[in-house]
């Protein structure tokens, strides 16, 4: 019998203040009703995004001996969802964790982080960027930002995009490997909201999902939107209501903190709003794209 409890087995990092990451992964998906099975890839006082001399530690020697003790126990993961990794070398060790904890039904999501709004995250070059696109194939869904989808495919940075152009990124970064492709903070040219788009190569299904434009970039929404989307996949919802679960629940969470005078460094309240996720979604704004 499968558990009641779905298990995730999350390779990210664990960033002690600012909520990213790890301080992320786990709430949201503990409160979905998911056991998260924390896979360290660096242990950081703070993370990256407007932060200075924050301490690093880079656990890329201890995984080896991390994962071989799973392995002996002979665990078991329902998915396992990949975000930040401490070094370039981690790649191939979380590509060999992924192989040897495969199971038929198991869903693999990579979060490729490399960066937003253009640049790439504090730690990450162009050594990065080249292996990441390799490491996606392993993956069932991917979720970029616009900035990683650009990088992911050599293409140049830039905010105002068209709709066949989406659809021929979507449709290409599929062609590496994933099922499906979900990229997020897409702003179309002449919109003034900021979509997730996302393509199912199974059924070759466009889907778009708005949300209302706030000017505030609170750091770990990446983390949050995707953690929603795995807990709700994971619990039986389709595509399209995965996308409008996790849209709905990051505007909530960014219009709860921005009402506030609150550094956008410390990321979005996610105390006050953490109980919405155990709400049925009461509406859905999903469009087929
Ligand atoms: O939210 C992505 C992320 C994860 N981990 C660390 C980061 C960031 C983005 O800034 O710095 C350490």
């Amino acid at each position: 019998m499968n558990s009641p409890v779905p298990r995730v087995a999350a390779v990210h990092d664990l960033s002690g203040f600012g909520r990213s990451s790890l301080t992320v992964v786990i709430p949201v998906l503990s409160t979905m009703g998911i056991q998260v099975c924390p896979l360290p890839t660096a242990v950081l006082s703070t993370h990256t995004g407007g932060f200075k001399d924050y301490k690093f530690i880079d656990l890329t020697e201890h995984l080896t001996e991390y994962i071989a003790h799973w392995q002996k126990l002979g665990i078991k993961f329902d998915s396992i969802y990949s975000g930040f990794l401490g070094s370039i070398q981690q790649i191939d060790i979380v590509a060999d964790f992924i192989k040897k904890f495969s199971t038929k039904e198991q869903l693999v999501v990579i979060d490729p982080v490399l960066g937003d709004n253009g640049k790439t995250y504090g730690p990450f070059g162009p050594d990065m960027i080249k292996r990441m696109k390799g490491f996606i194939g392993q993956a069932d869904i991917i979720t970029p930002n616009l900035t990683e989808a650009l990088f992911l495919l050599d293409e140049d940075y830039r905010e105002d995009v068209n709709k066949d152009e989406i659809k021929e990124w979507l449709m290409q970064l599929a062609n590496k490997g994933p099922q499906i492709v979900i990229i997020t903070s897409v702003t179309e040219k002449d919109g003034d909201k900021t979509s997730v788009i996302a393509y199912n190569k199974n059924d070759g299904r466009f889907w778009k999902v708005d949300c209302d434009f706030i000017p505030a970039d609170f750091p770990g929404t990446g983390d949050t939107f995707t953690s929603v989307v795995v807990g709700s996949i994971l619990k039986g919802d389709s595509l399209p209501l995965a996308l409008d679960r996790a849209v709905q629940f990051i505007s909530i969470a960014v219009r709860t903190t921005y009402g506030y005078d609150y550094p956008e460094r410390e990321g979005v309240m996610l105390e006050r709003v953490l109980d919405n996720l155990k709400s049925p979604i009461i509406s859905h704004s999903y469009e087929i794209f």
